[in-house]
C-alpha cells in the first residue's frame, strides 16, 4: 500500500469500526478509485452478487461501493447497508454534462435516507483530466451542494482516478472529519 494512503487508512482504522459507502452513477469512476486507493489489494474483496455492488473490508473499515441510478427498487434492497455509515463518498463524472442533473437527483435521494443523516459527505469531482470537465466549483453548483449539504459536514475534491490525483487529499479530509 502506498505510504500516503497507509497513513490515511491507519487514521480511518483507529478507534471504532468505520463504515464508508461510495456511490455514484455508473461509469463515474468508483471501481477505478477503489483500485487506485490500493485498498482492494490489502483487503478482502467480497464478490458482487448482482446490483453492481462491491464490498471491501480492511481492518475495521467496511467499504461498500454501489452504482446508483435507475431502479429505486434496488435502493430499498441496499438500505440495510446504509446503517451506521460514517462517510458517504459521492463520485461524479465531471465531463458528463448530460447526466449531471441525474447525478444531483440521485445524491438528493441518498441524502434523504434516514440512515445517512449523520454521514459526512465527500464529493469527488472525478475525470478532471478530460478537456470538457466542469471544474469542481461548477459541479458544486450543479449538485446544489450548499443546499443539499446544509445540515452536514461536506467537502468537494477534484480527482483523476487513474492517476490518483486528489484522492489522497479527499480521503485525508474524510479521515479527519468522521
Ligand atoms: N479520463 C478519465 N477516465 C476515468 C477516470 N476515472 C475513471 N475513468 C474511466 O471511466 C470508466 C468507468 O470507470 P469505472 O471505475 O468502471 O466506473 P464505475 O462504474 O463508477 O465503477 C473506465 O473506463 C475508467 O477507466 C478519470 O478520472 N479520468
Ligand atoms: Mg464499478
Amino acid at each position: 500500500m502506498g505510504i500516503f494512503f497507509s497513513k490515511v487508512w491507519a487514521r480511518l482504522a483507529s478507534g471504532k469500526e468505520k463504515r464508508l459507502l461510495m456511490v455514484g452513477l455508473d461509469a463515474a469512476g468508483k471501481t477505478t478509485i477503489l483500485y487506485r486507493l490500493r485498498l482492494a489489494e490489502a483487503a478482502t474483496t467480497v464478490p458482487t452478487i448482482g446490483f453492481n455492488m462491491e464490498t471491501v473490508e480492511y481492518r475495521n473499515i467496511k467499504f461498500d461501493i454501489w452504482d446508483v441510478g435507475g431502479q429505486d427498487q434496488i435502493r430499498k434492497l441496499w438500505r440495510h447497508y446504509f446503517k451506521g455509515t460514517d462517510g458517504l463518498i459521492y463520485v461524479v463524472d465531471s465531463a458528463d454534462r448530460e447526466r449531471i442533473n441525474d447525478a444531483k437527483e440521485e445524491l438528493e435521494k441518498m441524502l434523504k435516507e434516514v440512515q445517512l443523516q449523520d454521514a459526512t459527505l465527500l464529493v469527488l469531482a472525478n475525470k478532471q483530466d478530460l478537456k470538457d470537465a466542469m471544474p469542481a466549483a461548477e459541479i458544486m453548483q450543479k449538485l446544489d451542494l450548499p443546499r443539499l449539504g446544509m445540515n452536514r459536514t461536506w467537502f468537494i475534491q477534484s480527482t483523476v482516478a487513474p492517476t490518483g490525483d486528489g484522492l489522497y487529499e479527499g480521503l485525508d479530509w474524510l479521515s479527519r472529519n468522521i
